[in-house]
């Protein structure tokens, strides 16, 4: 197989590998500019039609290419009624978190109307990343594909592939997302599982009427794709694979991993990741897919279905047609555990380097809780377990503010906006991953972490069994951060020596597992106001959410710009 020559690349070794040795010195910076009008336009889909929000009328939207180094301008027009903003899922926002755009965290919506202007340069990353709404429930259908190419003159760690596809793995709902979401807050239960899973927004043949739904990929016989998949569902982590042929892994998350060969991927909400496959097989027909991994203890209900779509051989007509890709059950953890520990970050001249020392320790534990029905509320909005479902980070339920943290904290007037004492650990030490407790209550607050510019951050991310166990695909904005460890129970101090310092994958969005814990180390060298959530949008809502604020360095570039004159105002 043309692959086996950098296969054979000694991948546990401290070697940098010195494959783009592009010049450094790019001083003019290209400007990449696109017109996102947010609109509404029918969309067809399971022989029922809907009327979506959207990007200029395409489900999935536009997709955004640039070179590294680049400055991306994206001028969003607001031009349905409900309000908007966007945020590009894993760019640093390097001084320009004016633009990371989480509702309330780091602007006021994009109300009917407005127009606001997205404008940053994407440096020190190169990958597949993505960009999707950010407000209550918008980018189940307002997302599309973010592709930083390598710098001019440099190149990927591996062959060039014949040709480079993105693949957006996304969840779909018949009736009006914005009803579910305002459904599930009303009854305090959870919210109605989605009607199909979708490859580049169509579903595939496996459902009822969905036969002209399906997508297509041609290929040629000896060739091979770059896959760059995205899993922009909002409440499900997906299995993904191809009928009969094999997938190598070469990137998580816009950075570049040690190649290695699976049947299938498992990416959670918010997390990318690139395959290389080769049209090696018989000429025909083969399935790709994608259903759940949805292993919560006691099992919620989730969807339960299979998206599928068809890579077809161009070279000869043939009739052979694949069965489905074998993917684990939906409850299979342990297939999870054996992907995920085979993810190794590739050492690079351009990875940063992993963190030995630390100098600030937090202690985060995620999960679920159960709000006591308030007195004299009727039984209708306590349908969560008997009461209401929220969610919370050190026992804290995020409330979102009325305007955004990064202006208060800018303008240092914090009144009634938010406090800066968010707790470097959970106030009570329990059982995090045993029996629940008997009192499942969080707090509400809108409580922010405070992180001095350039310190080496340590965050153990523990899950919790309070309401249920689930896996939690955890999310910091504004930046990459090494997964130096994880596993299954209650984190223990001693864990620390076996910790994997050499070679840990890098990523912007951690699935911490079922009753499990996960450890990331990062450099606070971005200051900015970044949360960091849930990215199942349903517990996102409920509150498992918090802000770090990174604060100004010294030096010159080191600090937080001025706002741009159109930041949009409450
Ligand atoms: C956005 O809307 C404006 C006003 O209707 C229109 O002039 C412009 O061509 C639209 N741009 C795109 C990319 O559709
Ligand atoms: C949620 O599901 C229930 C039961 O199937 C149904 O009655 C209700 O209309 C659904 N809600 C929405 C917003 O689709
Ligand atoms: C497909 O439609 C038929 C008839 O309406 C129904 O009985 C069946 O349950 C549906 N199947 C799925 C998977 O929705
Ligand atoms: C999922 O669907 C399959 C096929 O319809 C069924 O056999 C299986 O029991 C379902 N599993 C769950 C957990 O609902
Ligand atoms: C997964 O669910 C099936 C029922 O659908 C059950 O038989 C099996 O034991 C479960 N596996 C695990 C690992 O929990
Ligand atoms: C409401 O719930 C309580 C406790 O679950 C139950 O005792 C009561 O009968 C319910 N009331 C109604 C009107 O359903
Ligand atoms: C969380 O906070 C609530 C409200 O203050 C409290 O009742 C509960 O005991 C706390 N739980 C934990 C695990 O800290
Ligand atoms: C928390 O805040 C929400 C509003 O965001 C409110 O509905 C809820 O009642 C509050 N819960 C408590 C325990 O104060
Ligand atoms: C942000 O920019 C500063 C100054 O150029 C640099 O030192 C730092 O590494 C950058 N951080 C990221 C995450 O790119
Ligand atoms: C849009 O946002 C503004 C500012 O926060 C708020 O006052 C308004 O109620 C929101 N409108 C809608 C339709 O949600
Ligand atoms: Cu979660």
């Amino acid at each position: 197989m043309q692959l086996e020559g950098w296969m054979l690349v000694p991948i546990f070794s401290a070697i940098l590998l010195s494959f783009s040795l592009a010049s450094h010195a790019n001083p003019v910076e290209i400007e990449r500019f696109y017109e996102f009008n947010i609109t509404r336009s029918q969309v067809t889909r399971l022989c029922s039609t809907k009327n979506i929000v959207n990007v200029n009328g395409q489900f999935p939207g536009p997709e955004i290419h640039l070179d590294e180094g680049d400055m991306l301008v994206v001028k969003v027009n607001n031009q349905v009624p409900e309000n908007i903003t966007l945020h590009w899922h894993g760019v640093f926002q390097n001084r320009t978190g004016w633009y990371d755009g989480p509702a309330y965290v780091t602007q006021c919506p994009i109300q009917s109307g407005s127009s606001y202007t997205y404008k940053f340069v994407i440096k020190n990353q190169r990958g597949t990343l993505w960009w999707h709404a950010h407000i209550r429930w918008m980018r189940a259908t307002v997302y599309g594909a973010l592709i930083i190419h390598p710098r001019p003159g440099s190149s990927f760690p591996f062959p060039a592939p014949d040709a480079e596809v993105p693949i957006l793995l996304g969840e779909w709902w018949q009736s009006d997302v914005q009803a579910v979401l305002n459904q599930a807050l009303a009854s305090g239960g959870g919210p109605n599982v989605s009607d199909a899973f979708t490859i580049n927004g169509l579903p595939g043949p496996l459902y009822n009427c969905s036969g002209n739904d399906v997508y297509v990929l041609d290929v040629e016989q000896g060739k091979t794709y770059l896959l760059r998949i995205i899993n922009a569902a909002m409440n499900t982590d997906l299995f993904f694979g191809i009928a009969n042929h094999k997938l190598t892994v070469v990137e998580a998350d816009a950075s570049y991993h040690q190649p290695f060969e699976t049947d299938y991927i498992v990416i959670t909400p918010g997390q990318t990741t690139n395959v290389l496959f080769t049209a090696d097989q018989t000429p025909g027909q083969y399935f790709m897919a994608a259903s759940a991994y949805a292993a919560a203890v006691p099992q919620n209900p989730f969807d339960n279905t299979t998206t599928a779509g068809i890579i077809r051989y161009k070279s000869s007509p043939s009739s052979f047609f694949s069965g489905l890709p074998r993917l684990p059950a939906f409850n299979d953890t342990r297939k999870v555990v054996s992907f995920n520990s085979k993810l190794r970050g590739l050492l690079t001249e351009e990875l940063p380097t992993v963190p030995v020392k630390v100098d600030r320790h937090l202690f985060f534990t995620v999960g679920l809780n159960r709000e006591d029905c308030p007195r004299g509320a009727p039984n209708s909005s306590c349908q969560g377990n008997g009461g209401r479902f929220v969610a919370s980070i050190n026992n804290i339920t995020y409330v979102s503010p009325r305007s955004s943290i990064l202006g208060a904290y800018y303008t240092n007037k914090l009144m009634n906006v938010f406090t800066k004492d968010f707790s470097t650990k959970p106030p009570v030490k329990f059982d995090y991953t045993g029996r629940p407790l008997r009192n499942l209550n969080s707090k509400n607050g809108t409580k922010a972490r405070i992180i001095p510019y350039g310190s080496s951050v340590q965050i153990i991310l523990q899950g919790t069994s309070l309401v249920n166990a689930e896996s939690h695909p955890i999310h910091l904005h504004g930046y990459d951060f090494f997964i130096v460890g994880q596993g299954f129970g209650n984190y223990k101090k001693k864990y620390e020596a076996s910790f994997n310092l050499v070679d840990p994958p890098l990523r912007n969005t951690i699935s911490v597992p079922l009753k499990g814990w996960a450890a990331i180390r990062l450099i606070a060298n971005n200051p900015g106001v970044w949360f960091m959530h849930c990215h199942l949008d349903i517990h996102t809502t409920w509150g498992l959410d918090t802000v770090l604020i990174v604060e100004n360095g010294e030096g010159p570039l080191q600090s937080i710009q001025a706002p741009p004159p159109d930041y949009p105002r409450c």
